[in-house]
């Protein structure tokens, strides 16, 4: 099966021109809970976004093929779906790719090897693009649903040179994308000088996310270096925000003139 490396070229082109990107996550659980958040992902049809994440710490299969099928019935101009899962069991060929995690900021095998061994057949045969992604979780000043669920300790927020050492760590084990994750919900995004001494030391792509409610919480990540901003729940809290930090997006890549 020719799974295709569009998604990940696509990144490393972004990257290379230093064009940022947004992603909105969306919790299939939480769409269940409120019908009301799958209208307003309607509404970002119009921006257009970057990516749709899609995943949660307690997803199940069949409310992730619920939230797929509707999304693609709203998704219009065709922004790529994102699998960002929380485990073996949340993958689906309605999506375009997946974000195969390996927590190498933890000592959990299960999440650094034994759930992707789990979920390798089905990638294989599947069409997905496999995006290899070096996942860190860092201390977002409150415990949050994934360091419980992966039972794994985050980076504390001032020690970047553990969060260099980690990255650089994944960078030789062959992981060409990364993810700086606070955590769903967090009190205090990444540190700005974690996500630079991160982006620095790899040359990579690098998503962050976790606790980025409002604009300048979004400047702060991609004038940091942050390639990728992923929001969540600041969107489904406040309406607007998606809109304010796609248009700062939208100017800011204009000014740098990319073809
Ligand atoms: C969580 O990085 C994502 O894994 C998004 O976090 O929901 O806090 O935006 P928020």
């Amino acid at each position: 099966m020719n799974q295709g490396n569009e998604l990940k070229d696509s990144l490393y082109q972004r990257s290379k021109e230093g064009t940022k990107s947004l992603a909105l996550l969306i919790d299939p659980e939480k769409m269940d809970r409120h019908d009301s958040w799958l209208k307003q992902v309607e509404k970002y049809a119009i921006f257009p976004l970057d990516y749709f994440f899609v995943g949660g710490s307690l997803v199940n299969p069949e409310k992730l093929a619920i939230c797929l099928k509707k999304l693609k019935q709203v998704n219009g101009p065709g922004v790529p779906v994102v699998l960002f899962p929380g485990s073996a069991m949340q993958v689906s060929e309605e999506a375009d790719a997946i974000l195969f995690l390996s927590l190498i900021s933890g000592r959990n095998p299960e999440l650094l090897i034994g759930q992707h061994v789990l979920a390798a057949p089905a990638l294989f045969r599947s069409g997905l693009e496999i995006l290899p992604t070096g996942y860190m979780l860092v201390d977002g000043g409150r415990s949050t649903s994934v360091e419980y669920i992966s039972q794994t300790i985050p980076i504390p927020r001032d020690k970047e040179d553990l969060a260099v050492a980690t990255a650089l760590a994944g960078k030789f084990l062959g992981l060409s994308l990364f993810y700086l994750d606070a955590g769903s919900g967090a009190h205090l995004p990444v540190p700005r000088e974690m996500i630079r001494a991160v982006r620095n030391c790899t040359g990579y792509p690098l998503m962050v996310g976790g606790g980025i409610n409002s604009l300048s919480k979004a400047q702060n990540a991609w004038e940091a270096g942050a390639d990728l901003v992923v929001i969540g729940n600041g969107a489904e809290k406040n309406p607007e925000l998606i809109a304010e930090v796609f248009h700062f997006m939208r100017c800011y890549n204009a000014s740098l003139n990319v073809n």
